[in-house]
């Protein structure tokens, strides 16, 4: 067995996006694609000799071949220990669980989150540093520059590893050791929340409950603790068993891609609690008997609760939320007296506040939820948090909703993506908002006058280092916001991002309909862009 030294040149188009690279797996298939990220990725490191890492994935197409060419590469990079999930299937937040838990130097995802997999579908990959969270822009940026001038790459020539069996094997001079996928992450939710409440809620008889794993990567994760921990009858978990093309699906957790468990949470007999998760498993969707919980509610709904549950009995340090996700937290954050930080989208500007313990959960309004005890979202982690509540409180889900609008008022939110735009279309649309900024200020729009107008910069409290143009906002007097951006996670075309959110805090007012009781807005911010105009779109392609 020996290293050798591949000659390559340069892709132009390897730039880490909201959260890692994603292309389409014939983009990672093409000869030295793959390595040259990893090459770079470790070239932005810098010296790998003796160091560990954990690698796993969605379980997505190319999942397992990429995995055996990263493996090989570590070795030929001088790694000298690497955990791998059994057939490298590992959840996003295990991943960021194994990372800490086992103190590594840090670990390679290899997901596209929610975006449709298969042979014609998506790939994604991303490192993550020792604190278990995204690699910060610094990194990012610098695996970018290597990306644009490697020439070689480091890989061994040894044979594949045995991903299906549990244990240590050797791969040259490097370990790799092949642990259980979810034990260690499971291990951590049951030291997180009250099991027992949990568990007693869950085998009461008269409280029903679906998971949609939506057949990606969380189904074995949910089926051992929901089903196997906690009690609750098989068959809670629908779609459960990881395909390498999630069923031809889209596993996106929202009113529009996870169909099946909607149509039930919304039929007569509905479960008490319905959940689902994505395609890496740090998304979630929380749903009750015929209502849904908008995921900016939801993170103020588990900020206002926290302290029922175990982890969280000491009170919050803080709290943070993505700049588009509703203002709901920030109102819980008040009354609670802590921090309340607003970040650019994307996890990896969490963790410095993570870290700092500056804020306990964080959340964003694109269905994702977190705390400190990882540094990502985490999907089961909110659906056991809801669930910790509901045994605690005995109430449903619809009043938990209810009585948190009651005392902090609603905000309505609703997230419009058109999808797929060509991107000089998008770019020219983003241009004729930007032109506009300066001169909003003070005009007034159907009643409402604009307080602000600007692109978003963020200046991180700890570090201080700052990210520009992360969307356009325009907020008006008395807290009603439109957010546009373009999204940095998709890969073909451009998707156009528009987020609406108005505050009501009159208790008469707070159950209309979201789309009607934004209707105003939503119009205003299509005049404003000139959608139609621009793109030729008449609606939007998703609405969550
Ligand atoms: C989207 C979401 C963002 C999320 C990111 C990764 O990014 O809006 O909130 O952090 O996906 O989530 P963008 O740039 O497309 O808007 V996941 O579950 O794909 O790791
Ligand atoms: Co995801």
């Amino acid at each position: 067995m020996a290293f050798m030294t591949v000659q390559t040149a340069p892709f132009d188009d390897q730039k880490p996006g909201t959260s890692g690279l994603r292309k389409k797996v014939k983009t990672f298939q093409q000869a030295h694609y793959l390595e040259n990220f990893v090459q770079s990725t470790f070239n932005a490191l810098g010296d790998c000799r003796g160091r560990t890492l954990v690698v796993g994935g969605d379980g997505r197409y190319y999942n397992q071949t990429a995995i055996q060419i990263i493996l090989k590469m570590a070795a030929a990079n001088g790694f000298s220990h690497v955990w791998v999930g059994q057939s490298g299937i590992l959840s996003t937040p295990a991943a960021s669980c194994i990372i800490r838990k086992y103190q590594a130097f840090g670990g390679i995802i290899l997901s596209a989150s929610h975006n449709p997999a298969g042979e014609n579908g998506d790939f994604g990959i991303k490192f993550n540093t020792a604190n278990g969270g995204p690699a910060p822009e610094s990194i990012t940026s610098s695996i970018f520059n290597n990306s644009l001038e490697i020439s070689e790459y480091l890989i061994s020539d040894s044979d594949d590893i045995d991903l299906a069996e549990i244990g240590l094997q050797k791969l040259d001079g490097m370990t790799v050791e092949v642990i259980d996928s979810v034990t260690d992450y499971a291990e951590l939710m049951a030291q997180l929340f009250d099991f027992e409440a949990i568990h007693g809620l869950l085998t009461r008889g008269d409280f029903r409950m679906r998971f949609d794993a939506m057949h990606a990567v969380t189904g074995p994760y949910a089926k051992a603790i929901l089903e196997k921990r906690l009690g609750a009858p098989e068959g809670t978990v629908i779609n459960g068993v990881p395909l390498p093309d999630f069923g031809e699906g889209h596993p996106d957790p929202n009113l529009t891609y996870a169909e099946e468990l909607v149509a039930e949470m919304f039929s007569k007999h509905a479960p008490d609690f319905g959940a689902a998760s994505d395609g890496d498993g740090d998304r979630n969707m929380i749903l009750g008997n015929n209502v849904f919980v908008t995921p900016s509610d939801s993170l103020a709904i588990l900020a206002a609760n926290a302290a029922l549950i175990p982890a969280y009995r000491g009170g919050l340090k803080g709290v943070a939320r993505s700049m588009p996700t509703s203002q709901a937290v920030d109102r819980v954050a008040e009354k609670l007296g802590i921090e309340a930080h607003e970040t650019p989208t994307g996890w990896k500007f969490f963790g410095n506040l993570l870290d700092a313990d500056r804020a306990t959960l964080c959340g964003e309004e694109s269905f994702g939820s977190g705390s400190n005890h990882i540094r990502e979202k985490d999907g089961l982690w909110a659906v056991l948090f809801w669930l910790n509540i509901l045994a605690v409180r005995g109430l449903s889900v619809a009043e938990v909703v209810n009585r948190h609008w009651q005392e902090f008022g609603r905000n309505y939110y609703t997230r419009h993506d058109y999808e797929s735009i060509p991107t000089e279309q998008a770019q020219a649309l983003m241009q004729h908002l930007e032109n506009q900024l300066s001169d909003l200020p003070g005009r007034q729009f159907g009643g409402r006058t604009v307080d602000y107008a600007d692109n978003f910069s963020y200046r991180d409290p700890v570090d201080d280092s700052v990210a520009e143009k992360q969307g356009i906002r325009i907020g008006f007097k008395g807290g009603d916001r439109i957010i546009y951006r373009l999204s940095g996670t998709g890969t073909e075309g451009a998707t156009l991002r528009i987020y609406i959110e108005s505050y009501q805090a009159d208790r008469n007012k707070q159950h209309q309909d979201t789309q009607q009781a934004l209707g105003d807005l939503i119009e205003l911010a299509d005049q404003l862009a000139m959608i139609h105009d621009f793109t030729g779109r008449t609606a939007p392609t998703v609405i969550t």
